[in-house]
Formats: C-alpha cells, structure tokens, sequence
C-alpha cells in the first residue's frame, strides 16, 4: 500500500440539523484530504452521525417520532449538505449501523475481559444536553459548567471504565508527543486537567432505553461517547484487525471542535490504551464561530444555515471564506459584510480579474496561443520563484493545518501576477513589433504560474480550480507532478474566461 493518511471528523449528533460549525470541521477535513490525495496518498475521509443517546431520544419524543425515524431523516440532511458542499468522503459511518454496533459490543467486552469496566454505582449530576456528568464541586450555582444549563442528580448502577488507571500513562504520551495535541493552547489545558487526576469513568446508563445494550446485562445502555468515540475504529472494520483498520489505523488528524477535546485528548486515548491500539498521531481542536458577534443559537434565531448561503454565494465562496477568515484553532466572527467584502476583493478582484485580463490578453496579441517562453529576465525570474517558492509554503501550512496562512501565501502570488502585468506592461510590449518574442514570454510566465496557483487552489476550491484550468487549456485531475513551472506547453489555446466571481452590491444585500 502506498503511503495512507485517515482523517477524521466527529460525527453529528442527529438532533439538531447542520449549520455552519459543522460545515467548518468537514470542510477542512475535506481540504486536507484532497490535498493528500493531490499528493499521492491514499487517503480514508470518515465522516458520520452520532445517532445514540439521551438527546436524541428527547428530540424525537418531541417531533413524535421513533428516535430511528429522527435519524433517517435528519442524516439525509447531513448527507444532501455534504454533496452541495463538495465534500468528497471515503465513508460516512452512522451508529446505528450493525457495523458499529458489533464494534462497539466487541470493544465493551474486550476492556471488560482485560479488568478495565466494572459494574458499580453512580451519583453525580447529569447535563443532558452535553451528555456529561458533573461533580457537584464543578457545577456553578447547579448549572452546567459548559454550557450553564440546568442539570439533573442521577443514582444509578453503571458499568465504569478505569480511567483512572491510564492517567500517567496518558500524561507521559502528551508529554512526549508534542504534536499530538493541537492546538498548544489546547494541549496545556488537558495536560493541567489530567495532572488533576482522573477518575473512573462512568460507561453505561440504566434510565433510557435508546443506546446499544451493553453487552451480557439487558438493564444498562452503553455510554453515547464511549459508542460514539468508537466510531473511529469501527469504520476501518474493528474488531477484524486486517484490512482498513491495519493500513488506517491509527488516524494522521482527528479534527473536532474545542468543546468536545476533552472527549478526543482524554476518554477517547485511555479507551485505545485499554484495547491495546495505538493513538491517533495527532487530534487538532479548531475554535468556535459566533454570527455578527453573538454565540450561535436556536434560541436567538441566528444559526448560519449553510445551504442558504450556498444558494446565494455559491460553493466556494463559501469553502473559502470559512478558511481564510480565521486562523484554525481560533474562534471568529461569520458576517455578511466580511463575507462580501472577501468575495469582492479577493476572488473578484485579485484571482478573477488576473485570470480575465490574462487569458484576454493571450487572444488579442495571440489568438489564443501559448507561445514559447524565451530568455526570462529578472522580473520573470522573481515571479518564478514567487510561484515556486508558495508550493512550499502550502506544504508547510498544511502540515500545520494552517489553512489560512496556506491561502495567504497562494494569494500573494496572485497579487504578484497582477503587479507583474502591471509592471510588463504588455499592452506596451504590443505597440512594438520588435518586442513580440517578450510578450510571449510574459504572458507564458503570467499564465504559467495561474496554472500553478489553481492546481493549489485545487483542495480549497475544486470546481473554481477545474474553472480555472480549462481556462488555461489544463485538463487532468491536479497531481503533485503538476506542480511544477514550466508545463504550460506552447501551442496550448486559452480560452477567455468570463468573470469567476461577479462582485457582489455590499448594500441592501444583506
Ligand atoms: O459533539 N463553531 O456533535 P455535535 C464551530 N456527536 N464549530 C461548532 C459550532 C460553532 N459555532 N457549533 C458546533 C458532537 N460546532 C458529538 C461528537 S464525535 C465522536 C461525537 C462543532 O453535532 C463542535 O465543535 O454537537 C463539534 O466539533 C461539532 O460541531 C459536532 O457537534
């Protein structure tokens, strides 16, 4: 098998149906997976729906329905968004699949067989909505501390993973693993809460119904996070060791949101432990969005639907407004103004206009034809290894999964295209006959590196990538090896291209 790369996201609870926060994680895992798959490897892309537990169950006591019914219909939603978002995934795992299911059963009786879950009893205070016990010295004024909701105080008997026998061992991994989680921010916060001490983890419920049973006693529901955790493994085939799970496992990057690190860097490592697997290499928490300034909720009618603004903005204005606006790992604000004021300025006027005046340029002096690039000057040189030079850049920021920095650097090269055509002044270079061969050599470097920038837009933004290149007279899928200077081949015809991004009225479209 050639080199593979697995990324993950986590899997949506079925719920609540998808909104930007959850376009943003899929997003950028589907960025970084077609970057690898650019790059040769072969890559496993999981994404899913957590379909099990309480809140589930409650959401569908409320819509009338069986909690089975709620999920069928809302993963379509999830699966329909996906396919406008051009989000291409090697499996979508739900968990209610038989797949899992067995999975998850196989896992809960190996840990069992191992001493590690034991049968005991419970009283804490419950956070439906996060699907979290708390301890009494956590809540604030009875609340939950995560998400200030009311909670409930819970007895009951529960079967309990022994958490609490992993923590050095967990403690030593982070420590010698700097990389493993990420962002440092992040990892500093799970390294003081395992310091803390880690308790026994409760694993089991014996109040609902809707969960998978666990297994040998009928009374008890398996947790949703050690169901849903699970998931990762599962999708490779777990417990048959052979096959997807041997050439997969463990993930390159588990990419999830802050407020369910603590799951992925603490309870998700110590259960991998106790099943004797190796950890994913690396677990990346990406910050949260707030719309117009207020933290997204149902309550204040303000949840970023991203179908809608598909509709209006289309696809990748949207794929890459959400990437470039913020630097993964922080929070940000998602507004109207930002948003228009990015398509107009740099898909309109930097990466359309440039494509346009260009491919304009090559029918009026050219008729449409690449000619042979000659002696490239100094100008030509520097423009050259600008191009060259944001190849690397890209590598390294994605390898950092830096996605915003990756696209600055792509975009500094589009401004420098339009500062070269200023600077060559074509339009001057064809009032003398006797500079014809130096047009052609400007043009070729101007349409050379626009054919390297969009084989690196290509992740970001495929079908303006795909746009771009039959433009420029490339057909093909983007490939490492086209990443190169100098495969514009002369004799190439371009096409004119009309205006990728028409700017948008920034008033009274809002
Ligand atoms: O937590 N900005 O599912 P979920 C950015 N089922 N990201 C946001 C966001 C926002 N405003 N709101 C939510 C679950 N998210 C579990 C996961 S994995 C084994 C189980 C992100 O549907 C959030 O950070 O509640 C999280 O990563 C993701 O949406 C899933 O949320």
């Amino acid at each position: 098998m050639s080199r593979t790369f697995y990324i993950t996201t986590p899997i949506y609870y079925v719920n609540d149906v998808p909104h930007i926060g959850h376009a943003y994680t899929t997003l950028a895992a589907d960025v970084l997976a077609r970057y690898k798959r650019m790059k040769g490897y072969e890559v496993f892309f999981l994404t899913g729906t957590d379909e099990h537990g309480q809140k589930v169950e409650k959401a569908a006591n409320t819509a009338g329905e069986t909690p089975l019914e709620l999920a069928d219909r809302v993963v379509k939603r999830f699966q329909a968004l996906w396919e406008k978002l051009n989000i291409n995934y090697s499996d979508f795992i739900r968990t209610t699949q038989e797949r899992h299911k067995k999975g998850v059963s196989h896992l809960f009786t190996d840990l069992m067989a191992k001493g590690d879950i034991y049968l005991g009893e419970y009283e804490d205070w419950y956070c439906t909505p996060c699907e979290t016990f708390w301890t009494e010295t956590q809540l604030i004024d009875f609340k939950c501390p995560d998400c200030n909701r009311p909670t409930e105080k819970l007895k009951e008997e529960s079967f309990f993973f022994r958490m609490s026998k992993y923590q050095e061992a967990l403690l030593a991994h982070i420590e010698a693993n700097p990389e493993f989680i990420q962002p440092k921010s992040r990892r500093n916060e799970i390294l003081s809460f395992v310091r803390e001490g880690l308790r026994d983890l409760s694993i089991s419920r014996t109040t609902f119904q809707w969960g998978i049973q666990a297994p040998g006693n009928d009374n008890h529901v398996v947790y949703v996070w050690f169901d849903a955790l699970a998931n990762y493994i599962t999708a490779l085939g777990y417990p048959e060791t052979a096959g997807k799970l041997k050439d997969f496992w463990p993930a390159d990057a588990q990419l999830i949101g802050k407020d369910i690190l603590r799951f992925h860097a603490v309870y998700w490592p110590t259960f991998l432990m106790s099943a004797g697997l190796p950890l994913p290499k690396r677990i990346f928490a990406h910050g949260w969005w707030t719309v117009e300034g207020q933290k997204m909720s149902k309550s204040l009618q303000n949840v970023v639907e991203p179908n809608m603004l598909i509709d209006k903005y289309g696809v990748d204005a949207i794929r890459y407004f959400l990437l470039r606006e913020v630097p993964f790992g922080l929070d940000g604000d998602f507004s109207h103004s930002a948003l228009i004021h990015r398509i107009n300025s740099d898909l309109a006027n930097d990466l359309g206009n440039l494509l346009n005046r260009s491919t304009a340029m090559i029918q009026k002096y050219f008729g449409g034809i690449v000619q042979a690039p000659l002696e490239m000057t100094g100008i030509d040189q520097g423009f050259k290894a600008k191009t060259e030079a944001a190849v690397n850049q890209v590598e390294s920021c994605l390898e950092e999964l830096a996605f915003s920095k990756a696209l600055q650097s792509i975009w500094e090269v589009i401004s420098a295209g339009n500062k070269y055509v200023d600077e060559t002044a074509p339009w001057a270079l064809a009032k003398d006959p006797a500079q014809k061969e130096r047009l052609g050599t400007v043009i070729y470097c101007v349409l050379e590196s626009q054919r390297i920038v969009y084989h690196l837009l290509s992740p970001f933004m495929p079908d303006t990538a795909k746009k771009g290149l039959d433009y420029l007279g490339w057909s093909g899928a983007p490939s490492e090896d086209q990443l190169q200077w100098g495969l514009l081949r002369p004799g190439t015809k371009i096409i004119k291209a009309e205006a990728l991004f028409p700017r948008i009225e920034e008033k009274g479209d809002i």
